[in-house]
């Protein structure tokens, strides 16, 4: 449904799902308000569905997995499906990016970004296509031909995240379509706009109906029935890891492949010969940008002794000089806590690392600056003189709070970095190109940045070591996440061996 589209409900904006090629409102017409998180205000009203709709939606996506208009159109059409997706998401980019910056308070600057970009992962995962291809194994045994087919899974759950709602779901939909699954998406209650904006862009593109559904509601009403519903052959899911850990353990009962994203404790590690202002940029934008609220965030910014004073300095003169406000404003560089409880649990780990010890030097409050008016801000926060094993240091907060940790060398920097549960990224700031590959090398994370960070792109691979997932979404070999290899073997003599002994 666009905008255009929506009902007006009591001044609120009111949202369908996107079920088998239908717009439907969840059985019994249960709804639920979502929120901007700068006005604190309630806008729209969102299906909430219950067990009854996934039932109706799995089916939907199994049915049109069977539909020959999908299952038998060429790997090339499918292609073309996706590009044309890429084109009209680039169509309605600054639309989608007005909508996700009310309903989750992200930058409209980023959104903006974002927009410009995801169609870049339908372009790149179309071309891929019509280029996944079988083998031809030569076979050890005489008069046997042996081949293998790449096929695709079947219902693909996506389950996604309110941080960045567009950009984590096309890291999902782009190679599980190109693969020629379907899916039955559900994106975070706190974000579920922007995907039942989105809706109408799969019909346009000229996908099948029941290709892409869209479910919305709480993860407690339908997360478990979703991952193990029978019919759905695998779970894609990010978000939080106890969520993550709770996915995985229902989707072993019925033996599902799962894709984790479930973020991280990164380190920015800045060694004695950095450049300092550009570490200090780096370390700013790993955990300011998107208010922190990032699974890349360098929550953990480890300091050579070397330089500890002078890099706290500049740290925080660049951290104090942070425009808060209005997301939708281009100026603003930090904007609100997506959600309220994110909120609450940013605010509570805040008197945690100062009940801790560690020293609050920028921040370590809810912000109350006119500008901010009544949405859910929190200060930039840093806190010096951290220790490796504090709670602030070993959990994900998911906010703008830096911990500031001082190392001695690489040995105890590479120590710090891995001493967490999580291996999401790291970033390393040095001129050292020995320094810069053996730490490369020595980190136990999915994705290092030297002298940069928080660079992600549909080429590359992204993903987690440790419990920050299972699976990779992007670059070349994602789209085998959503494919099962068959073998075919064909007898080419025509002798029926002896039925008694294996061939
Ligand atoms: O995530 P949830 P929440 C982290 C971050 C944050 C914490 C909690 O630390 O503070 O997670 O955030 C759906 N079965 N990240 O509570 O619950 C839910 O509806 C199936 C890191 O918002 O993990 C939503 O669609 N699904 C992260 C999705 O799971 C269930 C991004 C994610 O929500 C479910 C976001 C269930 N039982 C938060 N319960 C990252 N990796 O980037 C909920 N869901």
């Amino acid at each position: 449904m666009t905008s255009r589209e929506a009902r007006k409900d009591g001044g609120m904006q009111s949202y369908k799902m996107l079920i088998g090629g239908e717009r439907l409102d969840a059985e019994g017409g249960a709804t639920f308000e979502t929120e901007n998180p700068f006005s604190g205000a309630p806008w729209a009203l969102v299906p909430r569905a219950g067990v009854a709709d996934v039932d109706k939606a799995v089916a939907a996506a199994r049915t049109a997995f069977n539909n020959p208009d999908w299952r038998k159109i060429s790997a090339s059409a499918r292609g073309a499906l996706l590009h044309r997706l890429g084109d009209l998401i680039a169509r309605e980019a600054e639309r989608l990016a007005q909508i996700e910056t009310r309903d989750n308070g992200k930058l409209i600057t980023e959104m903006r970004g974002q927009l410009k970009y995801i169609p870049q992962w339908y372009y790149y995962f179309g071309g891929l296509a019509d280029k996944i291809e079988g083998r031809v194994i030569p076979i050890d045994k005489p008069g046997m031909f042996n081949f293998t087919r790449e096929e695709p899974l079947g219902v693909v759950a996506a389950i996604t995240p309110w941080n960045s709602p567009l950009m984590l779901a096309t890291w999902k939909l782009a190679p599980a379509l190109a693969a020629g699954n379907t899916i039955v998406w559900k994106p975070s209650e706190f974000s579920s706009a922007s995907a039942l904006e989105l809706a109408p862009l799969f019909e346009e593109a000229g996908f099948p109906p029941g290709v892409v559904n869209i479910l919305t509601g709480f993860g407690a009403d339908i997360g478990e029935r979703l991952v193990s519903h029978p019919d759905v052959a695998k779970v894609a899911f990010t978000g939080g890891d106890r969520t993550g850990q709770s996915v995985y353990e229902l989707a072993a009962r019925s033996i599902k492949p799962v894709t984790l994203e479930l973020g991280g404790k990164s380190a920015n590690i800045v060694f004695g010969d950095a450049l300092i202002d550009n570490a200090v940029k780096g370390t700013i934008s790993g955990i300011f940008a998107a208010t922190g609220q990032t699974c890349i965030a360098g929550s953990r910014a480890l300091v050579h002794r070397s330089i500890h004073d002078e890099f706290v300095d500049k740290l925080v003169s660049l951290g104090k000089t942070a425009r808060m406000g209005d997301p939708a404003l281009d100026t603003t560089q930090v904007g609100p806590i997506t959600t309220r409880p994110q909120r609450a649990k940013v605010l509570d780990y805040i008197g945690i690392a100062k009940n801790e010890g560690a020293q609050c030097v920028l921040g370590g409050a809810a912000a109350t600056r006119p500008e901010c008016g009544n949405g859910w801000f929190v200060e930039p926060t840093i806190f010096t003189g951290v220790k490796a094993d504090m709670r602030i240091a070993q959990e994900e907060v998911f906010g703008p709070v830096l911990s500031v940790i001082t190392f001695d060398d690489a040995d105890e920097a590479v120590a710090i970095a891995n001493g967490t549960q999580y291996g999401l990224a790291a970033g390393v700031w040095t001129q050292n190109i020995g320094t810069a590959l053996t730490m490369s090398e020595r980190l136990e994370a999915g994705t290092i940045w030297v002298n940069t960070y928080r660079a992600v792109s549909y080429m590359s691979p992204f993903g987690g070591y440790k419990r920050s997932g299972i699976g990779r979404e992007s670059g070349l070999n994602a789209i085998r996440e959503y494919l099962q290899e068959k073998s075919v073997w064909i007898d080419m003599i025509g002798e029926v061996a002896n039925p008694f002994v294996q061939r």
